[in-house]
């Protein structure tokens, strides 16, 4: 630290914000002259965004300073949320808006010669993340953020984020995303933080001089993991927290054996390998890939995570007792579940504390996060793979299920049944380790992620752990959107609107607030204004779908029924597109006089399938082809059209969610954890057509069952049926048979090319249940076309579902939370 004396001339040149137009213009000049070495010369748009970010980055890395310092000297409880995603998308407008500066800065790019909104548009999203998952965790930090807790996210700094997709020939094409081609002035690299992290190796068993038993891991590869800060304004406060992610770097420790034999560049190359654990994000959403390389970066991550929480937990010279009153740590998903073990290990091995302490520590530490109930997303790892990767961290698992099953064992005695389906190691061929177990035996609290799903894992998937833990260690926090984002950033003619009736934008930090909008339902101008402000951002819509595809939206009073979202069977899409087709066959067999009869329609797409999910392309394929037949019927008109938006991210959902009339939650009941993209349409006026699904309910309960079209079998009733289309076989409905042939008879391509597809609902048991629930699906449709006629009413649904949408704030999650879960206080109480 700097001698007083010092400290007089540092102050008289502390960094001043920048807060009129001339600070912010002085402060863009340089940066276009000295940090991007340009001039008014050769000042693209593209260096007039990096200045522009600079600008705003030097604000918000000088109150990042002083939110860490105030966050240290209040030395408080601090959560750590662990995610390997972190769905940002853009960050300039959103610094603009929450820190309150953006027709300042708007004005000044102008001044300047620049059009702020081409500015924004420069910026590449940073999409380190597969959807919804990902998209939480960055709604979460801007809730933490603005709600002034002390809190920090932890992740990884992939150089490739989620692929870019591209669509040829109606197939989806992947192409990496390599997002840090330009200097990121969002993040501010920390090359002095470097934390070795050690793989593979071998375990050491000793003793002490009393007989105490000593393990020791001495690993056999090095890498460095090196930190990258990213600051996250809070809206309307100057508390910016941190978001930390970590990249892998070589060491500088060489193995002179290896370099010495004589093969430098093979050595080199060795070394190189280090960077490919931070290199790329996998591609999945809710499916478990067990790829080794994907074990290493969950490893990397959380290990270098936990050094720098316990690094900051040492400098205040508390003893381990009190390590639970300081830090909270949130898993999110079962992907961190080795830091229990980890934290474990550093606590028994490194710093020798007995088992038991170490243990009560590690547990009251933890909290986990589950998202999904589909098997196929939960987690498992080989144990050969951890008995090479992670030597002693299998020995510690084995440890924390002997223990486990002891005290089942006393709890149930003689349940061998019980003992093996509650194990963390599955006996099958190979054996394998089940992390949401380990995630749930190692945690203080378990939550899911909205009512149902939270029901649901209790009496499914974890059922066994209620009867062993009681019903308390389990939990529901209803995932939550930022206003900030989604509503302010995405709709900012809405939030206009909203604040010219409400009188100021107080809504945007206690959402509830919206609620006053009741009022307005039946005000023949604010309704005319309401559906005013959807005409325009369809019409914005309408540009960008004529920028990627160039297909012409003749119409924008036409009902815009949107599905945006990643592509999976359970999701539905083919359910979309089988009713698509089913109205472009009834409107071919229409008379003219009852064609009027039907409402203009666009049916819009959008979403990304796992690179190997075969069926999941194969669905995207079938709506291109779809939307090909139909665009081109000069039958059909202006009456229906198809689009499949390509390369669906963030910073295109803000331009579709203000946009839709209607959107599509229509997953198979029981199977959507969630959701959070029904919240997202819905805080935009947006009516949705639903099934009984994740948060579909609590929005049912809060906007009034009017207010939403739902259909289809409900999840209780899900287990039974595909029992019955096992035993009992099955007969899909004739409107769905109809839909089919026309595919079969080569109307839409191919036809032959959507067997499996089609096959996998005919013929392979239609695990989704298509055909069980095409027919209500139909029938809410039909009262879709119904409600859209009566313009007046549709509106008022509209304006009453915005009134009443307040919970699904995330700031409303991230306090429940901070209560129930993490016991963690904002810095202000
Ligand atoms: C759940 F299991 C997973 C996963 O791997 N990825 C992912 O995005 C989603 N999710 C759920 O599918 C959604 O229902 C939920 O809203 C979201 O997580 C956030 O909780």
């Amino acid at each position: 630290s700097i001698p007083l004396k010092s400290r007089e001339t540092w102050k008289k040149f502390a960094v001043q914000k920048f807060d009129s137009k001339d600070s912010f213009e002085n402060s863009f000049v340089r940066h276009v002259e000295t940090t991007l070495a340009r001039s008014l010369y050769n000042c693209d748009e593209l260096a007039a965004y990096q200045a522009t970010s600079e600008t705003i980055r030097d604000n918000l890395i000088t109150d990042w300073n002083k939110t860490q310092q105030k966050q240290t000297a209040k030395d408080q409880k601090r959560v750590y949320y662990f995610s390997l995603e972190f769905l940002m998308g853009r960050a300039l407008d959103n610094a603009l808006i929450n820190t309150k500066t953006r027709d300042l800065v708007r004005d000044s790019v102008d001044d300047l010669g620049f059009n702020l909104e081409d500015l924004i548009q420069k910026e590449p999203d940073a999409a380190l993340g597969n959807g919804g998952l990902g998209r939480l965790a960055a709604c979460f930090v801007d809730s933490l953020s603005s709600g002034e807790y002390p809190a920090w996210g932890y992740g990884i700094r992939y150089q490739y984020g989620i692929f870019a997709q591209k669509i040829i020939d109606g197939y989806q094409v992947e192409t990496p995303d390599y997002w840090l081609k330009f200097n990121n002035p969002w993040e501010i690299a920390r090359n002095e933080i470097q934390i070795p992290i050690d793989f593979y190796g071998y375990v050491e068993h000793t003793k002490n001089d009393n007989g105490v038993k000593k393990s020791n891991w001495i690993g056999g590869e090095r890498v460095i993991a090196t930190a990258f800060d990213f600051p996250v304004p809070g809206y309307d406060t100057k508390n910016v927290n941190n978001l930390r992610l970590w990249s892998a770097q070589p060491t500088t420790e060489f193995d002179f054996a290896k370099f010495n034999s004589g093969d430098y560049q093979n050595s080199v190359q060795d070394q190189q390998r280090a960077e490919t654990i931070t290199a790329v994000l996998y591609p999945n959403d809710n499916f478990d890939s067990g790829k080794e390389l994907r074990l290493k970066q969950q490893y990397f991550w959380v290990a270098a995570s936990l050094h720098d929480i316990i690094r900051r937990f040492k400098k205040s010279k508390r003893p381990w007792s009190e390590f639970t009153d300081q830090v909270a740590i949130q898993l999110n998903d079962t992907h961190p579940t080795i830091a229990i073990v980890e934290l474990q290990r550093i606590l028994v091995d490194l710093e020798g504390l007995p088992w038991d302490q170490a243990w009560s520590i590690v547990t009251n530490t933890f909290g986990y996060t589950n998202h999904t109930v589909l098997p196929e997303a939960l987690e498992k790892w080989p144990v050969e793979l951890f008995q090479r990767l992670l030597p002693r961290h299998l020995e510690i698992i084995y440890d924390i299920n002997l223990f486990f099953l002891q005290t089942v064992e006393k709890q149930f005695p003689k349940d061998r049944e019980l003992l093996s389906r509650v194990s963390v190691i599955e006996e099958s061929q190979p054996r394998q380790i089940r992390m949401a177990y380990l995630a749930i035996i190692g945690s203080h609290k378990v939550n899911g992620v909205a009512e149902l799903h939270s029901e649901l894992i209790k009496t499914t998937i974890f059922k066994d752990f209620v009867k062993i833990y009681g019903v308390s260690k389990f939990t529901n926090v209803t995932n939550g959107i930022t206003p900030r984002r989604w509503l302010k950033q995405a709709n900012p003619e809405l939030a206009e609107l909203i604040e010219s009736k409400l009188g100021s934008d107080a809504y945007l930090k206690d959402l509830t607030l919206l609620k006053k909008l009741e009022e307005y339902a039946d005000d023949s101008d604010f309704v005319k204004k309401w559906a005013q402000v959807k005409t325009n951002n369809k019409a914005r819509l309408i540009g960008l779908i004529k920028r990627l595809t160039n297909i012409e939206i003749p119409n924008p009073e036409a009902l815009f029924d949107i599905q945006v979202k990643r592509i999976h069977e359970y999701k539905r899409q083919q359910l979309n597109i089988f009713g698509v087709i089913h109205r472009y066959l009834q409107i071919k067999k229409a008379s003219p006089e009852e064609r009027k009869s039907f409402a203009p329609k666009v049916s819009i797409f959008g979403g990304k399938s796992a690179p190997g999910y075969y069926a999941a392309k194969l669905i995207i394929k079938l709506i291109n082809s779809v939307a090909e037949t139909i665009n081109n019927d000069p039958d059909v008109g202006d009456l229906l059209k198809v689009v499949f938006i390509p390369d669906y991210n963030v910073s295109k959902a803000e331009i579709i969610a203000p946009a839709s009339d209607l959107s599509e939650h229509i997953s198979t009941a029981g199977t959507e954890a969630s959701g959070t993209s029904n919240m997202k349409f819905v805080l935009n006026g947006g009516l949705i057509i639903g099934t009984v699904d994740g948060a579909n309910v609590e929005i049912t309960r809060e906007i009034g069952e009017e207010n939403i079209f739902l259909f289809g079998n409900l999840s209780e009733n899900v287990e039974e049926i595909r029992y019955s289309h096992r035993y009992n076989g099955y007969q899909l409905p004739e409107s769905l048979e109809e839909v089919i042939s026309a595919i079969e008879a080569n109307k839409f391509g191919d036809g032959n090319e959507f067997r499996q597809l089609v096959e996998s609902i005919k013929y392979h048991g239609d695990h989704y249940l298509v055909g069980d629930d095409f027919e209500s699906y139909l029938k809410a449709q039909e009262l879709v076309d119904e409600s859209f006629k009566d313009t007046k009413e549709w509106v008022k649904k509209s304006i009453l579902s915005v009134a009443n949408s307040g919970f699904f704030s995330s700031d409303r999650a991230i306090n429940e939370y901070a209560e129930g879960i993490w016991n963690v206080e904002s810095i202000n109480t």
